[in-house]
């Protein structure tokens, strides 16, 4: 089993175009987690950026097991941390504006950090 962001795995050195954010950027990021048929969780942490959750959806077949947990989501305040539910996309506001330099973002399920799901990004 491998795992990834946008279809890459984590390369060593490797920031894509994509990955490479201005210093004190406010960026968007829609996060989804659409890996059925093995839909599982994904707490993913940014390092490097603190964030604020603007929303969260969920898929309709998704529905009844996200009913079972979404009340106990604390999305207020600021983050490094989001747990994107099985079906769940979620939009976040982050802002670069601490530090330059190269940092990761990754799957806080350290088999699926260890199977891909690391990238880095760069604020510069
Ligand atoms: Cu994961």
């Amino acid at each position: 089993m491998h795992w990834g962001f946008n279809g890459r795995q984590f390369s060593e050195n490797g920031v894509a175009a994509d990955e490479i954010i201005p210093f004190d950027q406010l960026e968007v990021w829609e996060l989804l987690n659409e890996t059925a048929p093995m839909a599982m969780n994904h707490p993913v942490h940014i390092h490097g950026a603190q964030f604020q959750v603007l929303s969260r959806s969920v898929n309709e077949s998704y529905m009844a097991g996200w009913e079972s947990v979404r009340h106990g989501y604390v999305d207020e305040g600021w983050k490094d941390t989001v747990l994107l539910m099985p079906g769940e996309r979620v939009r976040l506001l982050i802002r670069f504006g601490d530090f330059a330099g190269t940092y990761v973002y990754h799957c806080h399920n350290l088999e699926h950090s260890d199977s891909g799901m690391m990238r880095n990004l760069r604020i510069e």
